[in-house]
């Protein structure tokens, strides 16, 4: 007995009687999707007329700089680890750390003969926290031209300084990207390198190049978010 029930239930979806009541269920299925699908489609177009009749702000940072400088005399082929601590640092009430900027200058003097050494510099990756991945962070650098070596650390997500225009429904929700804690927390770490040139078959006599002195400034980029509204 029931090992003919299953196909006597099969046979009772596809007779000709119950055909016709299969079909219009699965008309009636499909027009109710239709209608809930153009009912979240409206939906989506009235979200975006709300989001577009949002009020516009005007937003813009104040800032406020804090230098560290650290001079250091490395001989050929050193390398030399330096580390800024950012705990240091007494952040001014409504501000955060949004970046940090490192000029490491090099200059050779003294001689007759002057030839570049080739300086190295590299923020190392560690706990500070900070946008390491950016692609604005710029933590490598080489030169052996006597030019200063440009490094960036992007510290608070988004940040560039830029004043701009947003929309938001309201002040706060126009503020609450720039008010994260957290950022510019732990130590900054440098390694400087240096491989001395002297010139090619040339015995200077008065100073034999053999080291260099390297100077790193480090600017510490302080941010306060300013909203006004665009009347
Ligand atoms: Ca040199
Ligand atoms: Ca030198």
């Amino acid at each position: 007995m029931s090992k003919e029930e299953p196909p006597q239930m099969r046979s009772l979806l596809v007779t000709h009687e119950s055909r016709v009541p299969t079909v219009v269920a699965l008309l009636a299925t499909v027009v109710m999707m239709s209608v809930a699908m153009v009912d979240f489609v409206g939906d989506l177009q009235a979200t975006d007329e709300f989001t577009s009749g949002n009020p516009e702000w005007n937003l813009s940072f104040d800032t406020q700089n804090y230098t560290m400088q650290a001079v250091e005399t490395l001989q050929d082929d050193e390398v030399r680890n330096l580390q800024f601590d950012l705990s240091e640092i007494s952040i001014p009430e409504g501000f955060a750390i949004g970046s940090i900027d490192i000029v490491i200058t090099s200059e050779e003097e003294g001689g007759v003969s002057v030839q570049c050494d080739s300086v190295a510099g590299d923020i190392i990756e560690n706990d500070l926290t900070a946008q390491w991945n950016d692609p604005v962070s710029n933590l490598s650098g080489q030169d052996s031209s006597c030019m200063p070596i440009d490094l960036h650390l992007r510290v608070y997500p988004n940040y560039d300084g830029q004043s701009t225009t947003i929309s938001a429904v309201n002040e706060f929700q126009a503020l609450q990207p720039w008010t994260e804690t957290g950022w510019g927390v732990g130590v900054l770490s440098v390694d400087l390198e240096l491989d001395v040139n002297t010139p090619l078959g040339f015995v200077d006599p008065i100073s034999q190049d053999t080291d260099e002195e390297i100077t790193v400034d480090v600017t510490v980029i302080m941010f306060k978010a300013n909203i006004s509204l665009i009347e």
